[in-house]
């Protein structure tokens, strides 16, 4: 479509790196366009996240009526949520369907990991390279790695020589584990390790939580979707769609706060939290006032709630101040939706042991030894997060062709334009890449805004002839500056999150996501392209 003479063109115009919710949806729009688009995934099936968190409990903590593709109004009219969470095989099954539905399998290549990518200038094209060596040429790649898609154990020696098995939240065997009868250790309680904690608890003869840092959680209140709900939801699901490009998070139905938390007096934010408590949700409860994302003390009160929360759940009282979390303001590292995550460590074969105070030092071949002494366990689970958001993207070699690499660019931190495009990488876009908000919004909603906007790029190229495109060096420096700038303005620097790298060590501590809403960064994205792509270089 964009080179006439076939001799020289590229085997493909697009090729897509991964096949989850981005690189289904890059598929679909951009072959809507009449583009030759090929997607490449690693796993044996398509889904990303979906298809590898298959622990006990993976369940996604955004609404499923929210927590789905807007792109078709009959896709979304049909499909049945059947509770208020999508649970992990409920939405790989919805991420099937829609592959079917949309004939999307015809241009996925299963089993394939893509090794690396290298531009050329001379013939404008990327060539990809596979794990089993095979290459492919495209005009265009897109990079639909996804954010937390680069699983992480711990640096610790000889993981080997543990006898027992262990597990990754997020390398999960396709086949189901029975921990029943056994003695189990869970490491980490972020999300992951807070969804899956209570059913392990409930299978295992003992389980162990190894914790390093107490993680805020909020009751998801899951349950049946109610017939009222999903009927009222989809007599109106095109108004609300909308309305949800309009939000900071993408997600409609939250009216915005008008008050500091500060203004309120003690009882009127008890009665606001413990309605925000009641109701269930993460949004709802971080969009009670105005400031408590920024102003520590307006925060407190947020933070002190569910710590006494937890105090009044947990029943050892030692348990209970080890579980409240004192080291962050509550919404700065991603806060975590539970059901019955507190009450499970009333359980008489729930242990909760301090790894912060003595941290683990091996595994060895029965168990694991903290500093303090050893653990006979039968299997380790590692509920210990992802590379995030930079990890997929620098474990393929992306090259320039006698030039820099993604990583050598990479090396103080990412930097990028809107989150879209890296200057010095021409025709190489990321879906929901890091400097946008993605991993802050609801993704999908994220990923269509991408996804949209580069297919508006491609289509003005297209029209004005033109076939490379390139974020400029200026451009990109101002938006690194400005995402800097808009989460120095918050308190999320305040914690040693993920979002900040902070979890995997001798990665640069850079704040990855932007932080000014989806709305705002949407309307920046549209004037950019309405403004004919400012501050990306076209050429012919
Ligand atoms: O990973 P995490 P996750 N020794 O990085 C601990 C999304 N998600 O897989 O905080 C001991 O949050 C680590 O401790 P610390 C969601 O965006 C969504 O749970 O580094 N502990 C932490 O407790 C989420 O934020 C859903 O001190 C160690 C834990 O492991 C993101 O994925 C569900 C350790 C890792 O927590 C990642 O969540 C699941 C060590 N050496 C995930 N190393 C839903 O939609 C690490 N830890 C509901």
């Amino acid at each position: 479509m964009f080179d006439t003479d076939s001799d020289q063109r590229p085997m493909f115009d697009v090729a897509i790196v991964g096949a989850g919710l981005a690189g289904l949806y890059a598929l679909h729009r951009l072959r809507g366009l009449g583009l030759r688009v090929r997607a490449f995934e690693a796993g044996s099936g398509i889904g990303g996240t979906w298809f590898w968190n298959r622990y006990p409990g993976a369940r996604c903590d955004v609404e499923s009526l929210e927590y789905s593709y807007s792109f078709s109004e009959d896709l979304q009219q049909e499909w049945r949520w059947p509770e208020r969470y999508g649970t992990q095989p409920e939405i790989l099954r919805y991420i099937n369907h829609v592959a079917d539905r949309f004939d999307l399998r015809r241009d996925i290549q299963l089993d394939t990991r893509i090794r690396a990518a290298t531009y050329d200038r001379a013939a404008n094209q990327w060539t990809l390279r596979t794990e089993r060596g095979e290459t492919v040429t495209a005009r265009f790649c897109v990079m639909a790695s996804g954010n937390l898609s680069t699983p992480r154990v711990p640096d610790l020696p000889d993981l080997d020589r543990f006898q027992g098995k262990w597990y990754h939240s997020g390398l999960w065997p396709s086949e189901p584990v029975d921990f029943s009868g056994q003695v189990v250790g869970v490491i980490g309680t972020g999300s992951s390790g807070v969804q899956m904690i209570p059913i392990i608890a409930r299978q295992a003869k003992r389980l162990y939580v190894f914790q390093r840092t107490a993680n805020f959680s909020l009751p998801a209140r899951n349950a049946p979707m109610r017939p009222e709900t999903e009927r009222r939801h989809k007599a109106s699901y095109r108004e609300r769609r909308l309305a949800a490009l309009d939000t900071p998070f993408g997600i409609a139905g939250h009216p915005p706060p008008t008050k500091s938390a500060l203004d309120a007096s003690p009882e009127e934010r008890r009665q606001a939290y413990e309605a925000k408590w009641e109701e269930g949700g993460s949004i709802s409860f971080l969009y009670a006032y105005t400031d408590l994302l920024v102003n520590k003390a307006a925060n407190e009160t947020a933070s002190e709630f569910v710590r006494e929360k937890i105090r009044a759940t947990v029943q050892d009282r030692t348990v209970a101040e080890l579980l409240a979390p004192k080291d962050h303001p509550i919404g700065t590292k991603r806060l975590c939706l539970d059901t019955e995550y507190y009450e499970t460590y009333n359980r008489d074969n729930v242990t909760l042991v301090d790894v912060r105070r003595a941290p683990i030092a091996e595994l060895t071949p029965s168990g694991l030894r903290t500093r303090e002494r050893e653990y006979a366990l039968d299997s380790i689970v590692f509920a210990t997060g992802f590379d995030a958001m930079t990890g997929a993207l620098r474990e393929i070699d992306i090259r320039v062709e006698g030039g820099l690499s993604l990583a050598d660019k990479w090396a103080a931190g990412p930097t990028t334009y809107l989150g879209l495009m890296v200057a010095g990488f021409p025709n190489m876009f990321v879906i929901t890449g890091p400097g946008s908000p993605s991993v802050k919004t609801q993704m999908i909603a994220s990923i269509e805004q991408h996804t949209d906007w580069i297919a508006g790029c491609l289509a003005h190229m297209r029209a004005g002839d033109f076939t490379r495109v390139e974020a400029e060096a200026r451009a990109e420096g101002d938006w690194v500056r400005h995402v800097n700038e808009v989460a120095e303005a918050t308190l999320y620097p305040l914690a040693n999150s993920w979002y900040l790298g902070a979890n995997i060590p001798g990665k640069p501590r850079v704040f990855m996501p932007y932080v000014g809403g989806f709305h705002v960064y949407k309307q920046k994205c549209d004037a950019v392209a309405a403004n004919s792509y400012d501050g990306f270089a076209m050429t012919r």
